[in-house]
């Protein structure tokens, strides 16, 4: 069933704890709901582990509520505990068969590409879909070099209809250039969370893929 939902989702978003107040975790998961929005990843980079799961479990429910998929980032045991309905790794978390040993079989395995060669691996390796980018430059994830548009649409048509969301730096502006160049379902993360109204802003996006 989550398959299916993941299978049909265009925009993925992401409750990102560099941009989110632990407080405003259940207002800001509501809105992009409200938006339309059905895979949601929990992202807390450098909080404490005990914090995370309570954030998790504050989320969880919201996503459950709305038929969306809840995406814990990295912590596999912790998202196989909570029954999270996907656990999303990087490229340091070893080969997806050891990921996929600690969660519960159905649970859905996302994970992170920079280049076309890593796309077809983690493919290859099982994972249900991945995130391929950054695309551009993005202070979500500083350091990590932009991989331009020019492999977009190669790599899709190489995995067929397999779930690829690009990601890092769409926003708004940048939308129709990633669009044009071939990629069919996009994550946005600080350019959503930083809109006046999420939920507005997350339907426009939706409409627009
Ligand atoms: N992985 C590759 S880029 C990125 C992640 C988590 C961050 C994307 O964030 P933004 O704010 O949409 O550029």
């Amino acid at each position: 069933m989550m398959k299916q939902v993941l299978a049909d989702a265009r925009l993925y978003g992401i409750v990102d704890m560099g941009y989110v107040r632990p407080e405003d975790v259940e207002s800001t998961t509501a809105a992009l709901l409200q938006g339309g929005i059905r895979i949601l990843q929990l992202r807390a980079k450098g909080v404490e582990p005990a914090l995370v799961e309570k954030l998790a479990r504050r989320m969880q429910p919201l996503c459950r509520a709305a038929g969306a998929i809840f995406v814990l980032n990295d912590y596999p045991e912790m998202a196989a505990r909570i029954r999270a309905d996907a656990v999303h790794v990087g490229q340091d978390a070893g080969p997806l068969e050891a990921v996929r040993a600690i969660v519960n079989p159905d649970m859905l395995i996302g994970r992170s590409t920079h280049s076309p060669e890593q796309a077809l691996a983690a493919v290859a390796e099982g994972a249900d879909y991945i995130g391929f980018g950054p695309l551009f430059p993005t202070g979500t994830k500083p350091g990590r070099p932009a991989i331009g548009l020019q492999d977009i649409a190669t790599v899709q048509q190489q995995l067929g209809d397999f779930p690829m969301f690009c990601i890092g730096g769409v926003n708004g502006s940048t939308l129709p250039a990633v669009l044009t160049a071939g990629a069919r379902r996009v994550v946005i993360v600080s350019w959503l969370l930083q809109q006046p109204d999420v939920a507005a802003a997350t339907r426009n996006v939706l409409a627009q893929l």
